[in-house]
C-alpha cells in the first residue's frame, strides 16, 4: 500500500496543496498529512499503519464515532434501492420531520449539501425576505466559503468589511460589516448606523472556527433582541454545534429562538449534507413557492439522509449528552493539569463534546484573544501527541471533538498524553 509521503507526493501534482479543502495540508502546524484508510470508532488507522485516537472526528460529523454499524447498515440498505433519484423520496420527508421535531425553532427546512451552501441560502433568504442588502457577522466566525461571509473587520468595528479572500469584489465586501464577538456596545453602534439596512446577523452561537470561545452571559440574548428590534433576521449557523452540544443545539441550551438555523455535518452521518430552516414565513419565501432561487441535484439524497437519520436517531434513543460532556471535562482536567504542573497560563474552554486549548494568560473571548495566543506552543503540543498516537485538529484556531467511541481506554489514554505533551513544552 503507498505510504502517505508517497500519496501526498502523488496529491500535490494534481490537487492544489494536495488536499480538497486547506486545513488537511497541516500548513498551520507544519509537517506532511497522513492519509487515512480507515475509520472505527475512535480510531483513524492510516496509509502508514498507525493507529490514532481522532479528536477531529471528520470535523465534527461522527459524533457516534467512525463506521457507526447503525449508519453503516442503513446507508447500505438505502444502497440496494439506488443512489440518487432527482426526485422527491420518503427519506427527506422522514428527515425534515425530525429536524422540526428536534428544533423547535425550525417549522420548515431544506436539505442542501453542505454547510456552505446552508448558509449561503440563509443570507439570501435574510436579503431576499427583508428587502435589505446588509449582513452582520463576527471576526472569527467561519461559515463557510460563502463569498459575503468570508470578510474581515474593516479598520473600525463600524467601517464596512474588506475580503478575506481573493476572488470576492469590494463591492460584496461593502455589504457585509463586521464585528467582534462578545461586544454588546459595538453590536448596539453598529445597529444604530446601519439598523434599517441590515437583512440580516449570522453568528455561531458558541464559535468554534478560531478554536472555541463561549459567549459572555446575555450576550447572545442581546443579540436576539437587537435583531427582533430592528427587524433584521437572526441566523444562528450551528452547522458544527447542531445536535452537538444538546439534541436542539445551542438554541435549546441558551433558550434563544433564532430565526434561521444552519446545520449540517452531524446530520449527514458522514456523508454530505447541509439544512436551513426556521419561521415558516421566511422559509416560505423560497422557490418554487417564492421569489428567492435555491436548488441542488444531490439535495435530499437517499443516501444521505439514511445515514443522518440513522444518527439521529442514535442520539435519540441513546442521549449520550452528559457522557460526552463528562469526558469532555475529563481532558480539560487533563489539559489544566499539564499547563500547572509546566507552571504555563492556559485557557480551556470545554462544552459537552466540543473543547479547545489556548496558551494564553488573558481569558480568550473574541478573535483577537485567541489570536494573541501562542500558536507555536500548540504545533508543540500538535506533533508530540500525534507522536503518541493522538490526532488533535491541526490548527491552534479550531476546536476539538469528542465521539461516544472515544469512552473508557480512548479517553483515558488521551487525557495522559495530553497531560505529559503540555508538561514536556
Ligand atoms: P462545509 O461547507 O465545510 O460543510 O461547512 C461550512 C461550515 C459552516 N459553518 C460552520 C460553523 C463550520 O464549522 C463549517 C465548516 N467547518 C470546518 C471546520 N472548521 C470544516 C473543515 C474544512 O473546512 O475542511
Amino acid at each position: 500500500m503507498s505510504s502517505s509521503e508517497s500519496l501526498f507526493t502523488r496529491a500535490r501534482r494534481l490537487i492544489p496543496g494536495g488536499v480538497n479543502s486547506p486545513v488537511r495540508a497541516f500548513r498551520s502546524v507544519g509537517g506532511a498529512p497522513f492519509f487515512t484508510v480507515r475509520a472505527e470508532g475512535a480510531t483513524l488507522e492510516t496509509a502508514d499503519g498507525r493507529e490514532l485516537i481522532d479528536f477531529v472526528c471528520t470535523w465534527g460529523p461522527a459524533i457516534h464515532g467512525h463506521n457507526h454499524p447503525a449508519i453503516r447498515e442503513a446507508v447500505r440498505d438505502a444502497l440496494d434501492r439506488g443512489t440518487s433519484f432527482g426526485t422527491p423520496n420518503p427519506l427527506e420527508v422522514e428527515m425534515a420531520e425530525t429536524i422540526v421535531a428536534m428544533v423547535p425553532s425550525i417549522e420548515k427546512v431544506r436539505m442542501c449539501n453542505s454547510g456552505t451552501e446552508a448558509t449561503m441560502s440563509c443570507i439570501r433568504l435574510a436579503r431576499g425576505f427583508t428587502g435589505r442588502d446588509k449582513i452582520v457577522k463576527f471576526s472569527g466566525c467561519y461559515h463557510g466559503h460563502v463569498d459575503s461571509l468570508l470578510i474581515k473587520a474593516g479598520s473600525g468595528a463600524l467601517t464596512l468589511g474588506h475580503p478575506d479572500s481573493a476572488g470576492i469584489p469590494a463591492s460584496f465586501a461593502q455589504e457585509t460589516i463586521v464585528l467582534p464577538f462578545n461586544d454588546p456596545d459595538a453590536l448596539d453602534a453598529a445597529f444604530a448606523e446601519f439598523g434599517e439596512r441590515i437583512a440580516g446577523l449570522i453568528l455561531e452561537p458558541y464559535p468554534a472556527n478560531v478554536g472555541l470561545i463561549l459567549p459572555k452571559p446575555g450576550f447572545l440574548q442581546h443579540v436576539r433582541e437587537v435583531c427582533s428590534r430592528h427587524g433584521a433576521v437572526l441566523i444562528f449557523d450551528e452547522v458544527m454545534t447542531g445536535f452537538r452540544v444538546a439534541p436542539g443545539g445551542v438554541q435549546e441550551r441558551e433558550n434563544i429562538r433564532p430565526d434561521l438555523t444552519a446545520l449540517g455535518k452531524i446530520i449527514g452521518g458522514g456523508l454530505p449534507v447541509g439544512a436551513f430552516g426556521g419561521r415558516a414565513e421566511i422559509m416560505d419565501r423560497l422557490a418554487p413557492l417564492g421569489p428567492v432561487y435555491q436548488a441542488g441535484t444531490l439535495s435530499g439524497n437517499p443516501l444521505a439522509m439514511a445515514a443522518g437519520l440513522a444518527a439521529l436517531k442514535l442520539l435519540r434513543e441513546l442521549d449520550p449528552y452528559a457522557r460526552l460532556d463528562a469526558m469532555g471535562r475529563k481532558i480539560k482536567a487533563a489539559l489544566d493539569e499539564g499547563a500547572m504542573l509546566r507552571g504555563i497560563p492556559l485557557q480551556t474552554p470545554q462544552v459537552g463534546s466540543m473543547f479547545s486549548f489556548y496558551f494564553s494568560e488573558a481569558p480568550v473571548v473574541d478573535y483577537a484573544t485567541a489570536t494573541a495566543s501562542d500558536s507555536t506552543r500548540f504545533k508543540d503540543v500538535f506533533h508530540t501527541c500525534l507522536q503518541d498516537g493522538v490526532y488533535l485538529p491541526p490548527s491552534a484556531f479550531e476546536a476539538c471533538f469528542i465521539s461516544t467511541a472515544h469512552e473508557g481506554a480512548a479517553i483515558d489514554r488521551a487525557c495522559e498524553v495530553l497531560s505529559k505533551a503540555i508538561r514536556l513544552l
